[in-house]
């Protein structure tokens, strides 16, 4: 007898970093997100009401530390809390960048979250709702920095 395997039941599951970024939770807009994630299938393996400190953004933004729109994503990131996520599941890391949708929310594409409901309306900074991590060893890293406990 031969077993057969598809890739559903062969791949790695995966986590990801979610973060409904504080435009999200002041406008209520955290169950949305929640909603989406689980309705897409994932699993939500954490979720936390964090307040960022300018030590945990310098870490989480370091790619970004110099750059003209760090100091205003910096101020709109301490704006307010901020809800951190871990969702699992296979491909999460793809999967969860596809709901989100591109980072200027004007332009994102109708059906992902940015695309339905982020406007970046502000000059300084893209306010956009969510943050996912861009891949699997991103994830790692920011999961350690948001959840130092997982
Ligand atoms: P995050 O990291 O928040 O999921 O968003 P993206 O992966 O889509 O975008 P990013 O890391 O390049 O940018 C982080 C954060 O900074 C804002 N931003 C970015 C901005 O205000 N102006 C810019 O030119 C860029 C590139 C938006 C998201």
């Amino acid at each position: 007898m031969t077993t057969q395997t598809t890739p559903e039941t062969t791949e790695t599951v995966e986590r990801t970093l979610v973060l409904v970024k504080p435009d999200g939770v002041r406008r209520g807009l955290s169950g949305e997100v929640l909603r989406r994630i689980e309705a897409k299938g994932y699993t939500l393996t954490a979720v936390e009401l964090v307040r960022a400190t300018p030590e945990l953004l310098e870490k989480h933004y370091a790619e970004h530390v110099g750059k003209p729109f760090y100091e205003p994503l910096v101020e709109f990131m301490m704006s307010g809390p901020t809800l951190a996520v871990v969702a699992e599941g296979q491909r999460v890391v793809e999967g969860f960048r596809s709901l989100a949708g591109a980072t200027d929310g004007t332009a994102a594409a109708p059906g992902t979250i940015r695309g339905d409901l982020a406007r970046s309306w502000s000059t300084k900074v893209m306010q956009n709702i969510v943050h996912g991590s861009d891949s699997v060893e991103s994830a790692a890293r920011e999961i350690a920095l948001w959840f130092p406990s997982l």
